[in-house]
């Protein structure tokens, strides 16, 4: 059978990122079946068109990643988007079409409905392969677990069969990436097995670790330079939620002589002394905390798993390892107030040398901690539609007088972002990359 995988993701703030999660999807389909991948970042319509005609797929699978760019003050939704790609897609093929991604995992009845899709993934996309096959034999692929239709779900399980990633070195849209930043990337394992309460990475991905071993990360991390990478981002909800495993990775990549630097997040909890000089010295560039809250009773209520001072010990070890830090704020959950705002805002002073992203407004995502208090406390029913985003409401504060706070502060300091810097960021570092710059630039702000 022909298979068309399509990435619709043309969000290019705060930077256009390679459709990883297809190479995966492509990766798990038997090599009896054709499989392409169109990604609409480089495609136009027209084109798609024609290969639609020419390949003429039996299904074509639709990556569905984001919903929405999560930014209260600053909301882009994109479910209507890919509905009215869906009904273009239905007047061109006759193919079956069937939605994934991490964003249509997190709710995937309403995404399918509102799309009007054949069936859906939820969670990891290998499970692709066996619904494939079930359509190949003519069995009811609604029967496979993960796999929901418009009639019928089957819970999803986490995958731990096999996963393999089909990176295609010539492909043609890897020259897209290539030529904004050089920037590709890379998994070293699923999961996550903390516990914050807005989060839905967990179940996105699940709780459980599933690592990937060193060498095979490694050996995908020279793959990736071999086609011209200058950088490479790691993918994992936390890289650092598994100490031990990513010093193996990091040591791997010293052995197999990756020479390109590298990004990820990190939560900034307790690591050994050496942790950071060892990440620095296996190319480590940029790390991206996700410290939310510089308030103990917030990190407290957020379920963190580090405390203030965690934070600072983190970052000063990451900056005496010559490393570019920056730090990710989340604003506005239950029991912030103008005193634990202000908190944050006078331990952030402290942080020396980083740049600090505030995002204003917690997203409520379903299955999360914050949905159930969001509903005991009445911000909303079961029957809210979530996909329209909507953020929690704190009793003490609003968003606007927590961006007052905030900007009051901050004032037009260079390294204080609201949000992830919008198109007018992501403009500059649009501009930076086509004159050569690589990376995610944004050790350009730091002071
Ligand atoms: C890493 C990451 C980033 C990095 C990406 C860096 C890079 N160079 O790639 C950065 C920091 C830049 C980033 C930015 C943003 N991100 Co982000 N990001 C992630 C994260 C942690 C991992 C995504 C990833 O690559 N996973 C690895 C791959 C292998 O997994 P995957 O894509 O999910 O694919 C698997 C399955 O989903 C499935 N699958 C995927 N496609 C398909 C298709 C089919 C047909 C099928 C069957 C299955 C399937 O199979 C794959 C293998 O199992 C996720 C959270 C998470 N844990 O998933 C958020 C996440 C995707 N991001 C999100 C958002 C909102 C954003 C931003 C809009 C935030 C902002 N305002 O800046 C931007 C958008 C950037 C853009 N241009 O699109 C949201 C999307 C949900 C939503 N609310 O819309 C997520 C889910 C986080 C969240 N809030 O819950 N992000
Ligand atoms: S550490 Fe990060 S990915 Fe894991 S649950 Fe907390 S916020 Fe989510």
């Amino acid at each position: 059978m022909n298979i068309l995988l399509i990435s619709p993701n043309t969000l290019v703030v705060p930077y256009p990122v390679y459709p990883i999660g297809l190479d995966y999807v492509a990766g798990s389909v038997s090599s009896r079946h054709e499989v392409r991948i169109a990604d609409l970042n480089v495609l136009s319509l027209e084109n798609l068109k024609e290969m639609l005609h020419d390949f003429s797929p039996a299904i074509i699978g639709l990556s569905c990643r984001n919903i929405d760019n999560t930014e209260a003050g600053d909301s882009l939704h994109f479910i209507d988007q890919y509905k009215t790609l869906v009904s273009w897609l239905r007047s061109c093929s006759k193919a079956l079409i069937v939605c994934g991604g991490s964003g249509f995992t997190i709710m995937p009845e309403q995404i399918l409905s509102a799309l009007g899709a054949d069936y859906g993934i939820v969670g990891e996309g290998e499970r692709f392969s066996l619904l494939v096959n079930a359509v190949e034999k003519g069995f009811d692929p609604a029967r496979i677990a993960g796999v929901i239709s418009p009639t019928g779900k089957q819970a999803p399980e986490p995958w731990y069969g096999e996963s393999v990633r089909l990176f295609q070195k010539d492909a043609s849209y890897n020259r897209f990436y290539l030529d904004r930043g050089g920037m590709l990337n890379l998994q070293s394992k699923r999961g996550c097995s903390f516990n914050c309460i807005y989060c839905p990475y967990p179940y996105i991905e699940g709780r459980k670790h599933r690592l990937i071993e060193p060498e095979k990360v490694a050996q995908m991390a020279l793959e990736l330079e071999g086609a011209g990478a200058k950088y490479f981002f790691i993918t994992d909800s936390a890289f650092n939620s598994d100490i031990d495993h990513s010093l193996a990775v990091a040591k791997a990549f010293t052995v197999a002589g990756v020479s390109i630097p590298w990004g990820g997040f990190f939560a900034p909890v307790r690591h050994p002394a050496s942790y950071f000089s060892k990440m620095a010295d296996s190319g480590l560039a940029h790390v991206e905390f996700g410290t939310e809250s510089l308030s103990a009773s917030m990190l407290r209520t957020y379920h963190k798993p580090f405390a203030v001072g965690d934070v600072f010990t983190a970052h000063q070890q990451a900056i005496d390892a010559g490393l570019h830090a920056a730090h990710y704020f989340l604003m506005g959950g239950p029991g912030e107030s103008a005193a634990t705002v202000t908190e944050s805002l006078d331990n952030i002073e402290n942080l020396r040398k980083t740049v600090l992203f505030f995002f204003i407004g917690i997203r409520i995502y379903p299955r999360t901690a914050l949905y159930s208090i969001a509903l005991d406390e009445g911000k909303i029913t079961t029957d809210t539609n979530l996909l329209e985003p909507v953020f929690y409401q704190a009793d003490n504060i609003g968003r606007e007088a927590i961006e007052d706070l905030v900007s009051t502060r901050v004032g037009n300091r260079i390294n204080c972002v609201v949000g992830s810097g919008g198109s007018m960021g992501a403009a500059t570092v649009s501009r930076m990359h086509d004159r050569g710059y690589t990376g995610p630039l944004w050790e350009y702000l730091i002071r």
